[in-house]
């Protein structure tokens, strides 16, 4: 590890406080904690920022609806939020509130500053505003006459408004994304953003409200008819924080963030809206903008409507905040989407934390104080093969880490988990200490398996916090885990001999299934099943033969070439090869980017008879799966198979 500390500043999204925080809101913020966790651990210097966005019409309603002030509504709002962060060991070094007077005026300086520059602008608007999202779209937007983000009407307002002039950084941010590969990641979200920018012609940003409409906001500086646009008061905290909330010793020091992680919602408003805003005022990008995915619960989107907002806060009094800190990033790759339930939760729990994880610290210590009274022993010989692994585990966990691959990190533990399980379980300490010949095996099997747990327990520190401490304890540290460094401390033989160990309480009891709240549970989910299969059986009314199946010729393509449709918002034409080249229309046009299907292999039902789509020939369709909230996915294999290939 270089001698110099590395600054490093990691943001989650400040959160609405027009609700109360639920599993996914705890998902980022954990995952930053991972990752301020790491880096002070490994002498960085670190600011590690969350907090709250309390302005514009959402909050203002949420007030209304409760008799209450909007600042007297979102005091208490912050409390739901800062009593979970300690809940869940957060160990944030700020906390950000929209509505601290030093963030209100920067946000004031900062309009001032583009406002005097010239990279805002009065005009007249009309557009079709909609009021739960803030945001204005064209008519060409809306999906059947709504919101195309949240499905709810919209209404036409004409009024003037001040407009940030975003269009003209177009070509640069498209520059800077590519020249940056990691400015936006995963790669998937980095190709969506780009193939969004390089496709469309990006218009200038409405970035004021009549104070008559919406007055609960920072006032325009140089016009107090207006309120400033909730997004561009609620990204400015990024900056603002570092001027008035950053450590002492670094003040100021810490633009440009090294991650802003969000979730795939917020992806345009932060790698589009705030990276011009940041060009505008000619200050640096942040690195990297990590965008996740979205968390469902029994496949079902969180939502108080449908009754299935699992509290965080309720998981931790019943399962313990590493637990819960640990299946999040254990059970989904960060970046993809994931479907949470207890039982998951409780599996996991079982399986790597109790049985692979506990157990094995529990049984070497048990081991070391029977046998050795407690006195760490002096191996006789090292275990080459474990200290090379663990020695490679260290540069894959350090790869991952800084790719925000939390699933990958993890991964990398767990095979020096399951190595030193395997190693305790075939040098059976318990047969060698019959053997007084063997004192000297023993001493050297005992001494790498409780060397292998505290490299283990310093690894996934970050991820449970509590339970290493404890641990580390227990392996005869007086001093704070935190004082170690993954990089430095996770090199082999830093346990001496001699050193006094000891066994406390299991580290993390198995869940029993007996308890009622799992019982509970269990019964959920039944009912989920059987609605499942009544879904099922619905389905199934209109049963067809295997011959009637054989009718459809389904065939894998590859998609040579796409582009829009002129004049419709849905259709994307497509060549592709399905052993021969066809063209086929496709209403998938919301979904997808013409540049995203180039080169994917479809499936394709290739019997079918040719159609006309806007006049346009289509020989051919797309399979492409639609839910109920509209989401369209295309059906896609998982393996590279030849285009023609036959689908059945
Ligand atoms: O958008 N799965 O605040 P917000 C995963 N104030 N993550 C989820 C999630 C889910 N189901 N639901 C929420 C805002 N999140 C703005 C942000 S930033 C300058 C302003 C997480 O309260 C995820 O990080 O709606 C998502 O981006 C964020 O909460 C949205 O929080």
């Amino acid at each position: 590890m270089s001698s110099i500390p590395e600054k490093f500043y990691v943001t989650t999204p400040i959160y609405y406080v027009n609700d109360i925080p639920h599993i996914g809101h705890a998902y980022t913020t954990i995952a930053a904690d991972i990752l301020a966790r790491y880096n002070r651990m490994n002498g960085n210097d670190v600011f590690f920022l969350t907090g709250t966005d309390e302005h514009g019409q959402k909050v203002e309603k949420a007030a209304k609806d409760r008799g209450m002030t909007p600042k007297g509504h979102s005091d208490l709002m912050v409390k739901n939020f800062n009593e979970l962060w300690v809940k869940l060991n957060i160990s944030n070094d700020a906390f950000i509130r929209t509505t601290d007077v030093e963030h209100k005026k920067i946000v004031q300086e900062i309009m001032s500053g583009l406002w005097r520059a010239g990279e805002i602008e009065k005009r007249s608007y009309t557009g079709m505003y909609c009021t739960p999202c803030e945001r204005f779209w064209t008519e060409k937007d809306l999906a059947e006459g709504n919101c195309p983000d949240c499905g709810r009407p919209v209404e036409r307002i004409e009024e003037n408004n001040y407009f940030f002039l975003m269009s003209k950084y177009q070509d640069r941010l498209i520059k800077h994304i590519e020249q940056n590969p990691r400015f936006i990641l995963p790669g998937t979200r980095r190709n969506e953003v780009l193939g969004f920018l390089k496709n469309n012609q990006l218009g200038d940003l409405c970035i004021s409200r009549p104070a008559a409409r919406l007055a609960w906001g920072i006032p325009l500086p140089f016009d107090e008819n207006y309120t400033t646009y909730v997004w561009f008061d609620a990204l400015v905290n990024y900056y603002s924080a570092t001027k008035y909330l950053a450590p002492e010793k670094n003040k100021t020091g810490f633009w440009p963030a090294q991650h802003h992680i969000i979730g795939k919602d917020i992806l345009t408003t932060h790698s589009v809206y705030w990276s011009t805003m940041l060009m505008a005022l000619g200050m640096p990008l942040p690195e990297n903008i990590f965008a996740h995915g979205w968390w469902t619960v029994r496949g079902k989107k969180m939502s108080k409507s449908l009754g299935n907002v699992t509290a965080p806060g309720e998981l931790v009094d019943r399962f313990g905040a590493d637990a819960f800190r640990f299946f999040l990033f254990r059970e989904i790759p960060f970046g993809l989407d994931g479907d949470f339930s207890e039982e998951a939760l409780i599996k996991r729990t079982n399986t790597d934390l109790a049985n692979d994880f506990g157990n094995l610290a529990g049984r070497v210590l048990t081991m070391a104080e029977k046998y050795f009274g407690g006195a760490l022993p002096e191996p006789a010989g090292e275990e080459n093969e474990m200290r090379l692994l663990s020695e490679e585990i260290s540069a894959g966990f350090d790869r991952s880490l800084k790719r925000l691959d939390f699933h990958g990190a993890l991964d990398e533990v767990w095979r020096l988990v399951s190595y030193t399980n395997k190693y305790v379980d075939s040098s059976a300490p318990w047969t060698l200490a019959k053997d007084p010949a063997l004192e000297g095996r023993l001493r050297t099997v005992i001494y790498s398996a409780v060397e292998a747990v505290r490299i283990i327990t310093l690894y996934l520190h970050p991820f449970i916090p509590e339970a290493t401490a404890k641990l580390w304890r227990q392996l005869g540290f007086e001093q704070d885990i935190r004082s170690f460094g993954t990089r430095t401390a996770c090199g082999w033989g830093l346990l001496k001999p001699g050193v006094k160990v000891q066994k406390g309480e299991a580290l993390f009891p198995r869940v029993e299934t007996g308890d009622p709240a799992v019982k509970q549970e269990k019964q959920k989910n039944k009912e989920a099943k059987k609605e499942k299969q009544h879904m099922t059986e619905q389905n199934m009314i209109d049963l067809i033969g295997i011959e009637d199946f054989a009718k459809v010729q389904l065939k894998v393509g590859l998609v040579l070439s796409a582009e829009k449709v002129e004049k419709s918002e849905k259709l994307i034409k497509l060549k592709v090869d399905t052993g021969e080249e066809r063209q086929i229309v496709a209403g998938i046009g919301k979904s997808y980017t013409p540049e995203y299907l180039v080169g994917k292999k479809i499936v394709v039902v290739a019997n079918l008879k040719p159609a006309k789509l806007m006049g346009i020939e289509s020989h051919g369709m797309l399979l492409a799966a639609t839910d109920a909230d509209g989401v369209c996915s295309i059906l896609a294999l998982d393996k590279d198979v030849q285009q023609g290939s036959r689908v059945k």
